[in-house]
């Protein structure tokens, strides 16, 4: 590490798709110990100790001797991890930030609420000019699963038990979490699909998640249920979803996040009558806290303190 290096750390915004002055701004404001470069005008790569990363650029990671840490502004990373250019030993840092768990929570509520209340079907009597009212179940007679009880599910199935809801959670480890029954691990999926009417998908992506709403499993949930995706398209094989949807299995699904992104125009998704697409828009990285977080995070790992929310690397999130 060259002296400079060592005195001041240098901060490399190398992101896609993401407000990039925003950001400087914004890092500049929170970071004032720190100097703060945008990609490509990164200036010597030598002097970058720590990069913040959102679809990176291809090969940037590899090209920055004296990394020392990689922040993502995301919460999932499998494409930073997938990056063959990544460095083996640097700590990889993913974003767990009030902001994206807010938006989390709000739309993942909002999309158990709407299917919970029928809303699809009252659009469908409004078309047809039909009144007719409907008692809903109560809400402790609806059984809600989510897969995923990290940050975002555990939020999400806090608040959905606020609810009243009968909400159950599968994760791999044991997760406790009031009034949210745990299922866990491959050999409890069945049972947690078996109870659940509205499946929500919450998972990181890794090989062992990809792909997993799949026509086996779909074949699991009870006649009827409805499919919340908000982690990755990936966990959805398409044509298994489609055919569930067709045969009646499934009654709706709604989908945040998609294989290709964007979704291509000619997708039969976008034109799916019981599909709702939105273009990944449940929880948006807020840089007003997600700001902050980055911060918080860069002064730990350069103080020598474990960062909360490090990347293991073996388990894949
Ligand atoms: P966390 O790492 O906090 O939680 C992940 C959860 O998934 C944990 O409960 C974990 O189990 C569980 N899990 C992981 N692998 C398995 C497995 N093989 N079997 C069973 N359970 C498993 O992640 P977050 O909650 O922060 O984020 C989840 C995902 O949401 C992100 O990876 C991202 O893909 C997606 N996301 C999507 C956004 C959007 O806008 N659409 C925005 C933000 C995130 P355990 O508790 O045992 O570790
Ligand atoms: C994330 C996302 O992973 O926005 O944070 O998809």
């Amino acid at each position: 590490v060259t002296a400079a290096a060592a005195a001041r750390p240098v901060v490399l915004i190398a992101c896609q798709g993401v407000d990039t002055d925003a950001w400087l701004a914004a890092l500049g404001r929170e970071l004032p110990e720190a100097e703060v470069r945008v990609w490509p005008e990164a200036g010597d790569l030598a002097e970058i100790t720590l990069a913040v990363v959102w679809r990176c650029p291809a090969g940037v990671l590899g090209r920055l001797p004296n990394l020392r840490g990689i922040f993502s502004l995301g919460a999932g990373v499998e494409a930073v991890l997938a990056d063959p250019q990544l460095p083996a030993s640097v700590p990889l840092v993913r974003l767990v930030d009030p902001g994206l768990a807010t938006g989390m929570n709000e739309f993942v509520t909002m999309r158990v609420l709407h299917y919970h209340r029928d809303m699809d079907g009252y659009a469908a009597d409004q078309r047809s000019h039909t009144w007719a009212p409907r008692a809903p179940p109560l809400p402790q007679d609806r059984r809600v699963g989510i897969l995923g009880a990290g940050a975002l599910g555990g939020l999400c199935a806090r608040t959905l038990a606020g609810f009243g809801f009968d909400v159950a959670s599968w994760s791999r480890s044991p997760r406790v979490i009031d009034g949210v029954r745990n299922y866990c691990g491959r050999d409890q999926l069945s049972d947690f699909l078996r109870r659940t009417e509205i499946l929500v998908c919450l998972l990181p992506l890794t090989a062992d998640t990809d792909g997993i709403i799949n026509r086996r499993t779909l074949a699991e949930l009870p006649r009827g249920a409805f499919l919340i995706n908000v982690a990755r398209g990936r966990h959805v094989v398409d044509e298994d979803l489609i055919e569930a949807l067709d045969s009646g299995r499934l009654a709706a699904a709604t989908l945040d996040v998609f294989r290709e992104e964007p979704l291509p125009p000619q997708h039969p998704f976008w034109s799916h009558p019981k599909i709702t697409v939105v273009p990944h828009i449940s929880a948006v990285t807020q840089v007003a806290t997600a700001s902050r977080t980055v911060a918080t995070n860069v002064r730990l790992l350069l103080a020598g303190c474990s960062v909360p929310d490090t990347v293991d690397r073996s388990r894949g999130y």
